[in-house]
């Protein structure tokens, strides 16, 4: 079951048909109790729309959810934090983070800040080492329940983390530094532990990097992270929460602009967005 946002309105999609969702915003919608079987009932009660959602513009799947982030939950990402943050002293950090009890949780964006499928997303003008980072993000809603997936590109400027890691905030929170999409998957069951991530990027018509990785190599539990993130605060609204990244381009990659940056997770679809800068 997928929820999308096309022009302004909520589209719920099942395996076999598209529905209209009525007189429910998306935050009290998403926040519904045991929302896969609210969806699956009220499939059962509405006409399916005739047009469909292929070839339409859809939005970010967020109504005024927070976006967070965790870092450091997989091996690879330890290894590129390390390696950037080498001069700075700071490596031990990252390795100290990746096995320490608790997460490595971090404020990404509101959801005015963020884009979604086919829009831009920015590099820093005052940065020259940039990636984006593809991410499987959890929804749980307001009750710390996850009831939904979708996809997360979580931008990085690397060398101003790499500079101080005090300047975190500064390398991943600016405008346009995430995207998500294309909708929210509401599934009957916790995602499936081998789902397969995927990334390329293209510039000029060419692939100048792919990678594909499991979630399972990931060293934490989707649980523990919304537990912490939960532990000592309130999401009346639900919260979105990247689970941090496992495909990390060579040391020598920037991403330009007019680079195509193309993520996609198995049973979530694709999220396609351009770099660009700030004006
Ligand atoms: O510690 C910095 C951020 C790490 C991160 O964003 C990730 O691992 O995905
Ligand atoms: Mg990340």
């Amino acid at each position: 079951m997928k929820l999308f946002k096309v022009d302004g309105a909520v589209l719920l999609q099942t395996a076999t048909a598209e529905y209209k969702v009525e007189n429910l915003s998306w935050d009290a919608l998403v926040n519904k109790e045991n929302l896969y079987d609210f969806l699956a009932a009220y499939a059962t009660t509405q006409a399916p729309i005739a047009s469909t959602i292929e070839g339409k513009q859809v939005e970010a799947p967020i109504g005024s959810q927070e976006i967070w982030a965790a870092g450091v939950t997989y091996l690879r990402s330890k290894e590129a934090r390390m390696d950037e943050s080498k001069e700075s002293g700071a490596a031990d950090f990252y390795a100290k983070v990746y096995e320490a009890k608790r997460p490595e949780l971090f404020f990404k964006s509101t959801a005015a800040r963020c884009a979604g499928p086919d829009q831009e997303v920015w590099i820093r003008r005052d940065s020259q080492w940039n990636v984006p980072e593809p991410e499987l993000t959890l929804f749980a809603n307001a009750n710390g329940k996850i009831v939904g997936y979708t996809i997360g590109n979580d931008m990085s400027s690397r060398d101003i983390e790499g500079e101080n890691p005090l300047y975190l905030p500064q390398a991943k929170c600016y405008q346009r530094s995430a995207a998500i999409g294309p909708c929210l998957l509401v599934p009957s069951k916790p995602i499936d532990a081998d789902t397969q991530i995927h990334m390329s990027i293209e510039r000029s018509n060419e692939i100048i990097f792919s990678g594909s990785i499991s979630i399972n190599q990931m060293k934490r539990k989707h649980e523990e992270l919304i537990g912490y993130l939960f532990m000592e605060m309130d999401f009346p609204q639900g919260v979105y929460l990247m689970t941090g990244t496992c495909l990390v381009p060579p040391n020598d990659f920037t991403l330009a602009v007019g680079d195509l940056v193309h993520m996609s997770i198995d049973g979530i679809g694709s999220l396609r967005n351009k770099v660009a800068t700030k004006q």
